[in-house]
Parts: structure tokens; C-alpha cells; sequence
């Protein structure tokens, strides 16, 4: 009675250690809340592995920046504090300029044109992610970007002094070339930035507009349509590697299904998210002539200074964008 007991807690416990070799458990550290289409996407995605590999591989979703604040999530990947992680790739620009031209004003400001360009910077950045110990698994944009302001915009010179809410450095020299004064805030800290006075203006999607309910505190949307800027999500190489074969071809499968699905949640957003803005009481407008002239002559002069940053790679890069 005693040894038979003994040995099936044994038993049990052998079992449960095996159930734990098995079944790993990855912490996803990501920026965005949980009703961004983003965060949505993922959660998709993390579904996909599990039952691909019949619950071997979770992948636990930290949204709205819980487990890592933003601009720690790509360390946290790098070291191998975590797994994986989603980050808005332009963020990386300060270790290299092709990080960043998915912001560059006016380059490419419809989801073809995006497209075009993240299969140029995808030739670049996969190279400087793998020196970096990361892979990306997929990227998905943002809607086109436009501008959110308390008051009509007619031309650039509207802008001038306006607190700016900014999310990376290219916005920040936009918004500082415009005669704008620019301030870094993470999205889920945007309605207390505003409603604080912090800020009083800023450039991003209709999504992150709605998500932010910015109703609650500006009363313009000018559709400018100024760039479309990408998320990522990317995995620690050692960890990726750790994986057996069927695990990693599923978590690869999963990505681009979740990069194909992504860029369709991205366009389907842009109309109806500006649609519930103007059904929230935001004026929607098109932009003038003026202001736009203004702020392509802004774009102009800064893709003169990222060529001159980012050298021979951001030539070949470009030019294989605009083939
Ligand atoms: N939303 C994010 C990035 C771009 C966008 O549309 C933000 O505002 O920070």
C-alpha cells in the first residue's frame, strides 16, 4: 500500500516533468494595447502555433508594453531575456538608417508602394538583425499616417509651436522642421499626455487615433497620408534554434499567415477606423495644396539627410525601391 503509493506520486511526477519538457512557454512582450488590430493579429498568430504544434509551443501575448516598456522590448529579444517580441522597426534606426525609412514623409504612402519598400528594406535589416542575434518573422504596417490637430491646418506654417506628440526620430525631425516642438509619448500613455496638456497635436493612424479615442481631446483629422510606418516581430536566433524542426517550420508557417492577414486588417482599417472618427464628432479634411507642398518640401530635405546617413546600403536599398 505504502510502496504502491509512493511509486504512482513517482509516476505522476515523472509525467508532469515530461509535460514540462515538452510544452515551452514563450513571453511576447508587445507596445500595443489589446483592441489595436496589431495585438489582435498576434493573439491570431499565437493561436496558430499552439494548435499547429498541438500546445508544444505557447505563446503568451504581454500587450500594451506590461512586460517590457516599448523601447526595451528589442534589448529584451536581443539578449534573450525573451523569445520574441513585436516593436515598431523604426525604432531602430539608431543603430541603422534602413530601420527607419518605412518614415520617411512621402516616399511611399499607399500599401503598394509599401509593399515595394519593405521588400527592399527586408534585403537590408534581415542581415542587421541576424548580426544582432534576432530574426523577423513578419512585419505589418500602420494605416497611412495623418495629422490630429484642435484647429483647421491650412498650410505648414499652422503647425508652428504646437506641442507634438512624437513616436520615433524621424516624426521628431518632422515635427521639429515644421516649427512644431516635439515630445515622445507611447501610445497607451497618449490620452493622459493629451488631457494633461502635454501635447496638443500629433501624426498616426486612424487606428491609433480610435484606440486613443482622441474625440476626447482634438477636433481635426487632416488625411494626409504622409508614410506607413511597420511593426515587427522578431525572434532570439538561439531560442528560434532551441526548437525542434516541426516547431520552427509551424512558428514560420504561422508568421506568414499572420503577415498576409495583418496586411489586409491594415487597409480594411484605414476607411473604417476614419469613420469612426468623423462618427465621433472629428472633422475630417483633406488636406490643401498649400500645407501639402509644405510638407513634401519638409520630406524632400529629409531623405537628402538619411542618404547621407545611411550611406551605400540606404543607396542600394532605395534604388532597389524605386525599380
Ligand atoms: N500608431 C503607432 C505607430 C504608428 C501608428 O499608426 C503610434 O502612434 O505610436
Amino acid at each position: 500500500m505504502f510502496v504502491s503509493r509512493y511509486l504512482g506520486g513517482a509516476v505522476a511526477a515523472l509525467a508532469g516533468l515530461a509535460m514540462q519538457v515538452q510544452a515551452e512557454t514563450w513571453d511576447m512582450p508587445t507596445p500595443y494595447p489589446d483592441a489595436t488590430f496589431h495585438t489582435v493579429n498576434i493573439n491570431e498568430f499565437a493561436a496558430d502555433v499552439a494548435a499547429a504544434t498541438d500546445g508544444a509551443l505557447e505563446i503568451k501575448v504581454h500587450s500594451a508594453g506590461s512586460l517590457f516598456k516599448h523601447p526595451e522590448i528589442s534589448k529584451a529579444v536581443r539578449s534573450g531575456q525573451v523569445p520574441i517580441g513585436e516593436f515598431f522597426v523604426s525604432l531602430l534606426a539608431n543603430d541603422n538608417a534602413a530601420f527607419g525609412i518605412d518614415s520617411m514623409p512621402f516616399l511611399a504612402t499607399n500599401y503598394d508602394e509599401a509593399e515595394r519598400l519593405w521588400a527592399a528594406q527586408k534585403a537590408v535589416i534581415d542581415g542587421l538583425l541576424d548580426e544582432q542575434g534576432m530574426m523577423a518573422l513578419y512585419a505589418v504596417p500602420w494605416p497611412p499616417q495623418g495629422l490630429y490637430t484642435t484647429k483647421e491646418i491650412a498650410s505648414v506654417e499652422d503647425l508652428a509651436g504646437l506641442k507634438f506628440r512624437t513616436y520615433n526620430a524621424t516624426l521628431e525631425q518632422f515635427a521639429n522642421l515644421a516649427g512644431a516642438a516635439p515630445t515622445q509619448v507611447e501610445v497607451p500613455d497618449i490620452p493622459q499626455a493629451f488631457s494633461t496638456g502635454r501635447v496638443e497635436a500629433m501624426i498616426t493612424s486612424p487606428s491609433t487615433g480610435v484606440n486613443s479615442k482622441a474625440w476626447d481631446f482634438l477636433s481635426h483629422y487632416t488625411d494626409i497620408q504622409a508614410w506607413i510606418p511597420k511593426n515587427i516581430v522578431v525572434v532570439n536566433k538561439r531560442a528560434f534554434r532551441r526548437l525542434d524542426e516541426a516547431t520552427q517550420a509551424a512558428v514560420l508557417e504561422a508568421a506568414a499567415a499572420a503577415e498576409a492577414r495583418g496586411w489586409e486588417m491594415s487597409k480594411a482599417e484605414t476607411e473604417a477606423q476614419t469613420k469612426v472618427l468623423a462618427e465621433n464628432g472629428i472633422t475630417v479634411v483633406q488636406p490643401s495644396d498649400e500645407l501639402m507642398t509644405g510638407l513634401r518640401e519638409i520630406g524632400a530635405q529629409m531623405l537628402e539627410s538619411w542618404k547621407a546617413e545611411a550611406g551605400e546600403a540606404g543607396a542600394s536599398l532605395l534604388s532597389a525601391y524605386q525599380q
